[in-house]
């Protein structure tokens, strides 16, 4: 079992994509750990995205993810980080398949909707980021036996 971090940048609060974007993670069979709406502070911006400081398009990212609030999810699930990648898609909205998440809603390489862990550091790290321990529930989804979940 594995614990992820997704955000739904501004562009999908603005457009109101939160509720269709959380439909996909809850249809597939992730569990909701962790939520909440918050408008990042620029110190916290800058330090998820360290990675890419530098790059031509850092400014603009920055820019960009603090232009309004961010949807913030934790979800556990089996495999849930590799998962979460595969429904969110490439990162360029024009690359990315039709039926992932950034396939079908995204035309641009910035614009794209949402942030996903991409491995156990970051979403370990990420997690931590921006959910304390107290806000992140351990419950058991009444259908996780019929999901398969914990079967061989
Ligand atoms: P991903 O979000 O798919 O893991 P990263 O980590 O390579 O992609 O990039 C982080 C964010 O930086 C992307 N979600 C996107 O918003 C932005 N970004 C990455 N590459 C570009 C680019 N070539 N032009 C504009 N923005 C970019």
């Amino acid at each position: 079992m594995e614990r992820t971090l997704v955000f739904i940048k501004p562009d999908g609060v603005h457009r109101r994509a939160v509720g269709k974007i959380l439909q996909r993670f809850e249809d597939k069979g992730l569990k909701l750990i962790g939520l909440k709406l918050a408008q990042l502070s620029n110190e916290l911006v800058n330090r998820h995205y360290a990675e890419h400081t530098g790059k031509p398009f850092f400014e603009s990212l920055v820019q960009f993810v603090l232009a309004g609030p961010v949807v913030l999810i934790a979800l556990e699930g089996p495999e849930a980080i590799a998962v979460v990648r595969k429904l969110v898609g490439a990162t360029s909205g024009l690359e990315a398949a039709p039926g992932t998440i950034r396939g079908d809603f995204s035309v641009s390489k910035s614009f794209n909707l949402i942030h996903a862990s991409d491995g156990p550091e970051s979403a370990a790290a990420e997690l931590s980021r921006f959910f304390t321990d107290e806000e992140l529930v351990d419950w058991t989804p009444t259908d996780w036996g019929w999901l398969g979940v914990g079967a061989k």
